[in-house]
């Protein structure tokens, strides 16, 4: 049942897809390029802007796990360019230096920094009270910026060094700023951007990776798709295993789809899982799908884990089921034939 309704969705998009790439008959050069973009893959450009000092390479520095090397960073020079793969996709991340000198400089040149980007993710430190009017006053130059360009990336606001004792102590002046932070950043906005929102710190990784795998979601065109395959797969076990959380993430440990029963199986899951990613590089194994699994019991949960690779990707996928342990052992077939799914949107 659940393979059938899958199987037609997928038809539905592979015909949305095919309709909306058909090239005009009399536009030879614009087929070529159709045709070389669908073997390429298209690559996407994520910006990193805001004010310096507010954490844009730290939080890039996160995604890369490259953690312990926070403590020493130095002011960015300038714009620094990254390629990294997502899904056999190649995604450009640019981190644009906030130094006032670099600012006036990309402001002078939209067309080289700006121009193209899929994504802007605009860093705000909200620890940072003092600088808040400029934060605000250079992120409308960056929109206007984008008017000029007639572009319209996502964008991403991250109120950034929310750290949990901080928010702690500032309690409801810290909401407070925030939503007017928020009042503000509409106003300039209006309706022509998408917004999203993230809380995120250094000191709760999670912030960040479940915040940028977010975005990453919205640009990658199964997306949809692929988060409809895991709830279906979630619920339909529900009634046998009572599956409480579902996690599938790449070697960057980005998150490709997620299910989360309730927020207290969410804790429990994004907490433990940098251990089981930990526990699994650590362990060798032949890379046969089913050959790299683990069962882990511990109180009343158990946990599935099991790696397992899709065509277009060079580095294998990572899975992470977790049911109490009081039902049923999961059936490997069916843990199997979700993967193959998988597979298949993927
Ligand atoms: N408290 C706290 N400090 C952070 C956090 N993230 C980064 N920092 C600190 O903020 C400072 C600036 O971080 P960077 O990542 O270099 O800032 P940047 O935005 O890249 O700065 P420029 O490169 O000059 O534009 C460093 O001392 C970091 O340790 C966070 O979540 N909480
Ligand atoms: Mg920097």
């Amino acid at each position: 049942m659940l393979e059938q309704k899958i199987q037609s969705e997928q038809e539905i998009l592979v015909k949305k897809k095919k309709f909306k790439l058909q090239p005009r008959k009399y536009d030879l050069e614009k087929t070529l390029i159709i045709k070389k973009d669908r073997t390429r893959e298209i690559s996407e450009k994520i910006l990193f802007t805001g004010l310096d000092n507010s954490g844009k390479t730290s939080i890039i520095k996160v995604l890369q796990k490259e953690i312990s090397q926070i403590a020493m960073l130095k002011p960015t020079r300038q714009a620094q360019r990254k390629i990294f793969e997502y899904l056999g996709r190649d995604i450009s991340e640019w981190d644009l230096g906030g130094q006032l000198k670099y600012r006036i400089a990309y402001l002078k040149e939209p067309t080289k920094y700006f121009d193209r980007s899929n994504v802007c993710i605009y860093v705000i430190d909200i620890q940072d009270r003092e600088r808040m009017e400029e934060s605000i006053s250079y992120f409308s130059d960056v929109i206007k910026e984008f008017r000029k360009l007639e572009i319209s990336p996502l964008i991403y606001i991250f109120f950034h060094k929310y750290d949990p004792t901080y928010a702690k102590n500032e309690g409801i002046h810290l909401e407070g700023l925030i939503s007017q932070l928020k009042d503000e950043i509409r106003n300039i906005v209006e309706e022509e951007f998408n917004v999203s929102y993230s809380n995120t710190t250094i000191y709760d990784l999670w912030s960040i990776i479940s915040s940028f795998s977010d975005l990453l979601l919205k640009i990658f065109p199964q997306s949809e798709l692929l988060d409809k395959t895991i709830q279906e797969f979630a619920k339909s076990l529900e009634t046998e295993n009572a599956c409480n959380a579902i996690l599938v993430l790449d070697s960057n440990s980005l998150v490709i789809g997620q299910y989360f029963e309730n927020e207290e199986s969410k804790q429990i899951l994004t907490k433990s899982t940098p251990y089981f990613l930990t526990l699994n590089d650590s362990l060798e194994g032949n890379d046969v799908q089913g050959e790299q699994s683990m069962v882990i019991e511990r109180g009343n949960k158990r946990f599935y884990t099991d790696q397992f690779r899709i065509k277009r990707v060079n580095q294998p996928l990572f899975i992470i089921l977790m049911t109490p342990k009081k039902g049923e052992h999961l059936l490997r077939e069916k843990i199997d034939s979700f993967i193959n799914l998988l597979q298949g949107i993927i």
